[in-house]
């Protein structure tokens, strides 16, 4: 069994029942979810003219390798209409495997920890919630979340 993070994001539709719906989803396709954060309404990042995202991280354990976890995912964002069109455009729901394991892996379609996990806010905020003494990159999770800038970022309630 390998514990991974995953982060979750959309901001088209009802995004917060599309990620219920969506971990429902990753629960049948062999990952459990040990732990899940809060919902967090969060300003659009890299692209300004697009509605608030809705992010949220959980904890997974499964015995899915790094490519079946990826093909996991790829297939789940399908079935909830991701269509992918433009670079940081919106999305209904959007699945990035943050880490998997300890694992460092640097291919076309998988890069693990995710390249820019600690610089996005919508990720460090839910992630810490859920997992403050996780180490990336020699860095505490917690203490990342104390320093990031977090503007607008806001913790929805159930
Ligand atoms: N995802 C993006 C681009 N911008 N902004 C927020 N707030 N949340 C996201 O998940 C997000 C984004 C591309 O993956
Ligand atoms: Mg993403
Ligand atoms: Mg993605």
């Amino acid at each position: 069994m390998t514990r991974a993070y995953l982060g979750l994001g959309g901001n088209i539709g009802d995004v917060r029942a599309t990620l219920a719906a969506a971990l429902r989803r990753l629960e049948e396709s062999g990952a459990r979810v040990a732990a899940r954060s809060a919902d967090y309404e969060t300003p659009p990042w890299g692209k300004l003219d697009q509605p608030a995202y809705v992010n949220a991280c959980v904890a997974i354990d499964t015995a899915l390798s790094a490519d079946e976890l990826l093909a996991t995912v790829l297939k789940i964002e399908q079935e909830f209409g991701r269509r992918r069109t433009e670079k940081w455009g919106p999305r209904t729901v959007d699945i990035d495997i943050l880490t998997y394991g300890d694992e460092t892996i640097d291919r076309p379609g998988l890069v693990v920890p995710h390249p820019y996990m600690l610089e996005r806010a919508f990720v460090v905020v839910p992630l810490a919630e859920i997992a403050p003494d996780l180490v990336v990159k020699g860095e505490r999770v917690g203490d990342v979340s104390a320093r990031v800038e977090r503007e607008g970022i806001r913790r929805l309630a159930d």
